[in-house]
């Protein structure tokens, strides 16, 4: 066997390289992976082990709640809760943060997560996914406050996102690097597949869900048609895909270089995605994996109380793939979320 990275021996490296580091983030990405892998074994066996299908709730954004939804919100609450390395958590399948008993220790970071993405996909053996951004606690006294979880984009001291789909990924950066890590199902680890994945700036994909054109907004229309008709040599190569599964179309995007797009219409006038468990995370990943590296971040990385359960007009890519109509196709009403 070569030189195996395991995501443990990459994360302690990567400690040693920081004289002040505590081992506390260290911890953090170690639950992390330790959850995604438990999710991933009980995503392969969905079909076996009685977990698809609906749980027979409705979560706090409304919409139903499988099965598997509430078992990968449940593992990442309960691996976090003892580690001792948080304040808090917050969960999209949650209407509060998730406090800790008051016999439990407390550490110096939160963790916001979408437990699974793509829920809909879910029964159909479809890329499936979980998306996480950690934060350090800004605020005083024992416990989290809503202020931890809202602060602006450019704070998130790590996030990443699990994809269970031909194989189970974990990508992770805190900043700098992206890397992605393989779970070898004969081992049970993940091990360093991707290091430092950089995203084309080439658009060789663009994924938006077409059946929902007749609800755009003119800006958007006139976006995708100049995507399919500009001669604009950044998209000379352009395709469309689709999965329906955020986790899966980001992660395709970011390896062959592409957009992302969940934009506000007639129906969701806010967009779809939630601003801080989706798109702020994702975001915070997109823009270290650009080269060149994006400077200016849109204005919707700061959250508010306001917005932060709300959806977000999204736009997740390479900024360099804004076309020069890109004035047009940023609506004032909406709250873009790209590089
Ligand atoms: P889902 O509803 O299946 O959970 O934000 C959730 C999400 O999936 C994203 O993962 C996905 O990109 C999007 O919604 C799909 O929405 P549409 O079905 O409206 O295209």
């Amino acid at each position: 066997m070569g030189d195996v990275l395991t995501i443990h021996r990459h994360i302690m490296e990567e400690q040693r390289t920081n004289s002040s580091a505590s081992g506390e983030l260290s911890m953090l990405f170690s639950i992390m992976a330790l959850s995604c892998k438990i999710i991933s074994r009980n995503a392969n066996k969905a079909g076996l082990l009685n977990v698809l299908g609906k749980a027979d709730k409705v979560n706090v954004q409304g919409e139903e709640v499988m099965k598997l939804d509430d078992f990968a919100n449940r593992t990442i609450k309960e691996c976090f809760s003892h580690s001792g390395a948080v304040a808090g958590l917050a969960s999209e399948e949650e209407a509060d943060i998730i406090a800790l008993s008051d016999e439990l220790p407390r550490g110096h970071y939160v963790v916001v997560y979408d437990p699974l993405d793509g829920s809909t996909n879910i029964d159909a053996n479809i890329s499936i996914g979980t998306i996480f951004a950690i934060y350090q606690k800004v605020s005083e006294g024992r416990d989290a406050q809503e202020e931890d979880f809202l602060q602006c984009g450019l704070e998130i001291v790590a996030a990443g996102y699990a994809i269970y789909g031909s194989s189970t990924m974990l990508v992770y950066t805190t900043g700098q690097r992206v890397h992605g890590f393989t779970l070898d199902p004969e081992y049970g680890e993940f091990l360093l597949s991707h290091p430092d994945i950089k995203m084309p700036d080439q658009c060789n994909v663009y994924s938006i869900n077409e059946a929902n054109s007749h609800r755009w907004t003119e800006g958007t229309r006139q976006f995708i048609e100049h995507i399919k008709t500009s001669g604009d040599e950044r998209y000379a190569n352009t395709s469309a895909r689709y999965v329906g599964t955020l986790v899966a179309d980001f992660h395709r995007n970011l390896l062959y270089g592409g957009v992302f797009l969940y934009p506000a219409d007639t129906r969701n006038p806010s967009g779809k995605l939630r601003l801080v468990y989706e798109c702020i995370p994702l975001a915070f990943i997109a823009r270290a994996a650009a080269v060149p590296r994006q400077t200016a971040p849109a204005p919707s990385w700061r959250s508010n109380p306001r917005i932060s359960m709300s959806a977000a007009h999204s736009v997740l890519g390479h900024a360099k793939k804004w076309p020069s109509t890109k004035n047009r196709f940023e609506p004032t009403t909406c709250r873009p979320t790209h590089v």
